[in-house]
């Protein structure tokens, strides 16, 4: 029922979903922002919180997206298109504020209103809290991916969960990390719409059971579940300039209202209605763990959540379009698989088909692998997904029957291709056996997935040869690489303001959506007036940088010294350990009194470690003894300064991209996937320097050799070594390191806490370390000093950064989305209707 009258027969003006558009001017938005402000939030000149005006803002803003949003999903359904479904337990949003005026196209109107009405819009801008849905690269990618989607004009839609509590803070006491929880919702969330009407329902527990339909088929049904509700909260995600709003949909978890019946009968009235509460904990926090944390039931239920919820939402509204004829679904859908966390689609997909829609297995498959895509994050095989099976069993009984099928049916493949060859039957089982047996997710995403990517080309070429070589061998044309991209709008046009007024005038303006304009700078870099604008613009975003780390770090940064910085998810293989050896090396030499360093430094190091990553917890404590000791010695400070950022999210990476001149990408060559701060550093200007992993390369091949400090043993090299590796034989042959090792063993850097480095100094020292850290030091410190040479030589380095953003077109998320469409999904773009 609908509590409208039939609109068709009413005349159109008086229709009540025919408004008028919403002003875009000065005058008419500042008119909204004062009614919101006054009216709507009952605020006075007397509120002294910036959150208010913030808010007024996000509504004035959020009606302007609100029309438009609604003509992007008319415009999708009428025209019947394919649409992508990225699946992804993270999405890292940040802030969207600036975000949504600079693709809406008003960013010089609001500022023009506030400035009018005495707002400063930099106090509304901070205000708003970061939404950190996720941990570091994956979850960020999945943010940059979308406004790439909407920006393409590409019907794709994001399905996430809705973490009551985020990425946790990260506080520093002591100079070790404190953990607090980030209640981002506490005030309430003005770019999230709730569509109660849209709520699911996901089954877990209970039991798998035959039965006969009435015209006497064999069904299964998934029975006696405790089921737990599936909320849709929408966020908007518009796209640059072009009208276009497509939708980010995010689940929260709701109990039914339902008793327990046997408590409600035992007269337990308070204690069936409190059980309740235990559904509602699926989507309370995000899993704070880069690199997969086995075996957590709570995490399993999260991914079983996303998958059937937003699988179940996609049937709804293929049923709703085209009713119970399956046939055309693969044609018209793509699921793409953010990494293995929502896997479990595969075979959800398959139980919904079979179960709830009575398609037969071949059918059921034949969609499913026609439909599936997976991209893989890591080489790491220790960071490899598996689940134990006695947990599916007991969580989703059905699920898991369906999974062996899935392998049964695989393996007489395998059997058949290779006869005989038991033990590649073994090592491609779905289920790990020997001791308590597990599923293998990422075999059971290959098997489902039509496409398998890695995240740079030598990610891509590694997974064919090691991780997934079996899988190669069997399906060879589904492999494929989507080298990673960052989109320019946050990442170029909206945090490096300078710059892109810069770019604005010496290029052709479409480089915003279009980035392989930037080229055009490269001529440039060789124009002295033009490098002088470009010196001016990195200092001003240097003061910017410097007044963070003064505000948050308590340290000074002077403006004349090379920033160099370094920030990620604190990780044994980027090797934040390498680079505050080198820290320690300048620190000996400076000592000493060799100043002749090539130029004065400040050293940033920032990032969150996983909370139980003990030796990741000890390299920040050490970065900040080592900080503690160097900027207290006078004789020192005058040639290197080092802080440690923290709480390091994506709103502090919009200041320090934009006033950075050396980014530090150092991970033991065969060990990042890709990297995407990397991107993001070379379009603001810095130069990197770093090994030869991950998209490192394919940015070294873009800038060119002569515009990249590079050092380090190759991936081959790195696996070659490891066989002999004797890293004190290497420390006593380097005085640099030796000198090093020795303040550190001497206890330098921890007077008062006698052995706290232990762990460090034995990694480093270790003939098993798997980061090589001591095999990479000689060849880090000499790329450091030409690196501080050359940034002494002002005009050499200016033409060096023009190059780094000249060449960094390649690295736009509109690329890599560009290419997954073309390979992968096989969209067509859609415009939204005009407005009426
Ligand atoms: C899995 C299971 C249980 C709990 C946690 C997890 C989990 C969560 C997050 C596992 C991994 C992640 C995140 C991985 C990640 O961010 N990988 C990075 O992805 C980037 C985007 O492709 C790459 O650029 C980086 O190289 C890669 O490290």
């Amino acid at each position: 029922m609908s509590p409208f009258k039939d609109l068709s027969q009413s005349t159109p003006k008086a229709a009540l979903f025919n408004l008028a558009p919403l002003p875009m001017d000065t005058d008419g938005i500042a008119a909204d922002f004062q009614r919101y402000y006054a009216h709507t939030l009952g605020r006075d000149r007397d509120c002294k919180s910036a959150y208010y005006p913030y808010k007024a803002l996000a509504i004035v803003l959020r009606d302007r997206l609100m029309e438009r949003w609604k003509r992007t999903r008319q415009a999708h359904d009428e025209a019947n298109c394919k649409r992508t479904y990225y699946l992804s337990l993270e999405f890292l949003m940040g802030r969207s504020l600036s975000n949504a005026m600079l693709n809406l196209g008003v960013t010089d109107e609001v500022r023009q209103a506030l400035y009018d009405l005495g707002v400063v819009y930099e106090e509304l801008e901070s205000a708003e809290m970061d939404a950190g849905l996720g941990n570091g690269g994956l979850g960020r990618l999945a943010a940059c991916f979308l406004d790439s989607c909407a920006t393409l004009q590409l019907p794709v839609k994001g399905y996430g969960l809705r973490y009551e509590y985020g990425m946790f803070r990260q506080l520093i006491d002591d100079g070790r990390q404190l953990e607090e929880p980030d209640h981002w919702l506490r005030d309430g969330n003005p770019w999230e719409l709730e569509r109660p009407e849209y709520t699911q329902r996901i089954p877990f527990g209970g039991r798998s059971e035959m039965y006969t339909d009435d015209a006497g088929r064999m069904h299964h049904r998934w029975v006696d579940t405790h089921d737990v509700l599936a909320v849709p909260y929408d966020i908007p995600i518009p796209g640059y300039r072009n009208q276009t709003i497509n939708t980010l949909r995010l689940w929260s978890a709701a109990a039914t209202d339902e008793f327990d019946l046997g408590e409600f009968n035992a007269g337990s009235y308070p204690e069936s209605v409190a059980a309740k509460n235990s559904a509602e904990h699926i989507t309370m926090v995000l899993y704070p763990n880069d690199a997969s944390e086995n075996g957590k039931e709570l995490r399993l239920r999260q991914q079983f959540f996303l998958a059937c919820a937003s699988l179940k939402d996609v049937m709804r509204e293929w049923i709703r379009l085209h009713g119970r004829d399956f046939s055309g679904f693969a044609d018209k859908n793509c699921f793409q698989l953010n990494d293995t966390h929502p896997a479990v689609s595969v075979p959800e997909l398959m139980r919904q088909l079979m179960d709830e829609q009575r398609l037969d297995w071949d059918e059921a498959w034949a969609i499913t692998t026609k439909t599936m895509a997976y991209t893989n994050h890591t080489l790491l095989p220790e960071a490899l997904e598996r689940w134990p099976v006695r947990l599916f069993e007991q969580l989703l009984p059905r699920v898991l029957e369906i999974i062996y099928e899935i392998n049964a049916r695989f393996l007489s493949e395998v059997a058949a291709r290779w006869p005989g060859d038991q033990e590649r039957q073994r090592r491609m089982s779905l289920i790990e056996e020997g001791g308590e047996p597990q599923v293998r997710m990422a075999y059971l995403a290959i098997v489902g997935s039509f496409s398998v990517n890695g995240v740079a080309a030598l990610h891509s070429e590694l997974l064919k040869q090691g991780l997934f070589r079996d899988w190669y061998e069997l399906w060879p044309g589904k492999f494929n690489n989507k080298t990673n991209g960052v989109t320019p709008r946050r990442w170029l046009a909206m945090c490096n303001p300078g710059l892109r007024d810069l770019l604005d005038e010496a290029i052709d303006p479409r480089w915003v959506n279009d980035l392989k304009h930037l080229e055009a700078l490269a001529p440039k870099a060789d124009d002295a007036e033009f490098r002088a604008r470009w010196d001016a613009i990195k200092r001003d975003n240097k003061q910017r940088l410097a007044d963070l780390v003064s505000a948050t770090c308590r340290v000074d940064f002077p403006l004349d010294f090379m920033f160099d910085v370094q920030v990620k998810r604190i990780h044994e293989y980027k090797r934040q350990l390498l680079n505050i050896l080198h820290v320690i090396h300048l620190y000996t030499r400076i000592k000493r009194g060799d100043t002749d360093v090539g130029a004065p430094r400040c050293v940033l190091i920032g990032g969150k470690a996983a909370p139980g990553y003990e030796m990741a917890k000890l390299i920040i404590k050490l970065t900040n003894n080592v900080a503690k000791v160097v900027n207290a010695d006078p004789e020192v400070s005058e040639f290197l300064r080092v802080a440690f950022v923290p709480d390091y999210r994506v709103s502090i990476m919009e200041v320090l991209a934009p006033g950075t001149d050396l980014s530090e990408q150092v991970s033991t060559a065969g060990k990042e996937a890709s990297g995407t701060g990397n991107m993001k550093f070379m379009m603001n200007g810095a130069v990197t320097i770093g090994t030869l992993d991950g998209a490192n390369i394919e940015i070294r091949e873009q800038v060119g050799d002569e515009n990249f400090f590079l050092f380090g043993h190759t991936a081959e090299e790195v696996e070659e070594m490891r066989r002999r590796y004797d890293p004190n034989a290497i420390i006593n042959n380097d005085p640099a390191l030796l000198e090093v090792m020795g303040l550190l063993e001497a206890g330098h850097f921890n007077q008062f806490e006698g052995g706290i480095l232990d762990p460090i100094i034995q990694g480093i020292r270790s003939p098993h370390d798997p980061w090589l850290t001591a095999a990479d030091f000689d060849s880090y410190r000499r790329a450091q000093l030409l690196a501080a040479e050359t940034y002494h030589d002002r005009d050499r380095w200016l033409r060096m950064s023009v190059l780094n953003t000249a060449h960094s077109g390649y690295f736009s998320s509109d690329r890599t989305i560009g290419e997954y469409n073309d390979d992968i999904w096989h969209l067509d773009p859609v415009a939204p209707l005009p407005a009426s």
